[in-house]
């Protein structure tokens, strides 16, 4: 047996035993975000919200407990909740001993409140604190992490529990769900292999428009797994259902806050109507069996409550819902009933069912980037190419303001990548050959072997990070500065 079946045969038995009990534990996890705001204040306004990063213990289940760093000793972080427009000032007081560096993510924020090293925002320094000041937009789901690299510490950056959900909301919100819920799929206690089982496999009859005519014979190098996931901060089973009533309909707001797995997730019984990727609203809300969401990335889906019972919300991967990937979902007076798990019918994502169909303005210029994967061996870990190179490249990509720009990127490497821009929105063009129009996103899976293409219009002058939102990925090469000219 080995350390994984261990520590997944002690998780189903605390599973088994918990699955009786209720704790209130995902209520506190969306705790309102005046409750971060206790903090005395030093600056002549006072901040809107206070976060301090600090080491804590995240109980997943009962004598489950690991060990992180977190913001306000909560895991997800307080929900922060602004209108769009708003001037919002964040006091950030950092309680370890390393300079740390908060990324709000899909936000127009200028590169020195960014919360990227890269593109010279000043760090919050180690035992001080930093005020991050900006007006949030644009309206949507929008979220906050370390943005701290972690290269082989797997107790730094994304690996730790420094991450929350940043809802702005719109003017406008016609308001048509009766509950409204917060989801954050992570994993814990990360370690590296180089057998990874618990990958999403390609599927076979996926085209692979970029796949070299010979296989690279190079072995891998060592890649981030990890025994243990959760919803929010608990286990599948361990916390508080999801309650529910018939007829009902559930806004869920699903973030994939983990540092290195791509996860599918279903509902038993149910379909998402999904209306919005990361925060967006998309052209042609669909119903879907299946929602497919990369590290970054944001799905908003509708839920209609019609099918009663006691179900199970969680990955498809039946390895990563045994431990613990899922939330139980209960319908009212149902309680005695075990819940189910019913795999779904169709487990295919198309991000292009969501868009429309109409032609794009001509770009102004086309940017070719080739990601290629150097294989790390046994012993090592695998290093990332863009254009050849690893980051810093000798000269930066170049945008010249009020350009559109298409950016077509060719995965060259047997994995899939989440691939992020920082500051802006793009517009999915094609994926996979397949043409798109109206989709905003700000992270994207790029398939194996997979080419995604997608316009930009560089409006928001500055430097700007552009990266694979794996941690180990980007940690080792794979990330690229644009510069405006
Ligand atoms: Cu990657």
């Amino acid at each position: 047996m080995n350390r994984r079946d261990f520590v997944r045969l002690g998780c189903a038995t605390v599973i088994a035993e918990g699955a009786g009990k209720l704790r209130p534990a995902f209520a506190q996890s969306l705790a309102h975000p005046m409750a971060a705001a206790l903090e005395p204040e030093t600056h002549e306004r006072a901040a809107d919200f206070t976060l301090r990063i600090a080491p804590m213990t995240v109980e997943l289940a009962p004598q489950v407990v690991i060990s992180t760093i977190g913001y306000s000793n909560k895991v997800p972080g307080p929900l922060l909740r602004v209108r769009v427009g708003q001037r919002v000032a964040v006091e950030v007081v950092n309680d370890t001993d390393v300079p740390e560096y908060v990324h709000w993510h899909g936000l127009f924020v200028p590169s020195d409140v960014d919360g990227v090293e890269e593109e010279g925002t000043p760090p919050v320094p180690p035992h001080g604190r930093r005020r991050y000041q900006f007006v949030a937009k644009p309206a949507g789901s929008r979220w906050y992490h370390s943005h701290t690299a972690a290269m082989m510490d797997l107790h730094r950056g994304a690996y730790t529990g420094q991450f929350g959900f940043l809802m702005i909301d719109s003017a406008n919100d016609p308001g048509l769900y009766d509950q409204e819920v917060f989801l954050a799929l992570r994993e814990w206690e990360p370690f590296l292999t180089t057998i990874d089982p618990d990958e999403e496999q390609p599927n076979p009859s996926d085209p692979t428009p970029e796949k070299p005519a010979t296989p690279d014979p190079r072995p891998n190098g060592l890649e981030v797994s990890a025994p243990l996931y959760s919803i929010n901060d608990k286990i599948l089973g361990a916390g508080e259902p999801l309650r529910v009533r018939l007829g009902q309909r559930i806004l869920m707001h699903l973030l994939n806050a983990s540092a290195s797995q791509i996860h599918r997730i279903a509902l038993s019984g149910h379909r998402f109507q999904v209306i919005a990727l990361d925060g967006n609203l998309v052209p042609a809300p669909q119903p879907v069996d299946v929602v497919e969401i990369a590290p970054g990335e944001r799905v908003d889906a509708i839920v209609e409550m019609n099918r009663p019972g006691v179900w199970i919300l969680g990955a498809l991967r039946n390895v990563a819902r045994q431990s613990g990937m899922g939330i139980v979902v209960e319908y009212a007076n149902q309680q005695q009933q075990r819940a189910q798990w019913l795999p779904p019918q169709k487990a295919r994502w198309d991000y292009t069912i969501f868009g429309k169909a109409s032609p794009h303005p001509v770009p102004d210029q086309t940017i070719d980037m080739v990601f290629e994967k150097v294989p790390g061996g046994p012993h090592g870990i695998n290093h990332w190419l863009v254009n050849g190179k690893e980051y810093p490249h000798q000269r930066e990509f170049l945008f010249r303001q009020g350009g559109r720009y298409r950016l077509v990127f060719r995965n060259r490497s047997d994995d899939s990548h989440p691939l992020h821009i920082h500051r802006h929105l793009f517009e999915l063009v094609e994926f996979n050959g397949k043409p798109t129009a109206g989709i905003m996103k700000d992270t994207v899976i790029v398939p194996a072997f997979g080419r995604v293409s997608v316009d930009l219009v560089a409006d928001q002058p500055g430097l700007t990070l552009f990266h694979c939102h794996i941690q180990q990925h980007m940690d080792f090469g794979f990330k690229a500065l644009f510069r405006y000219t």
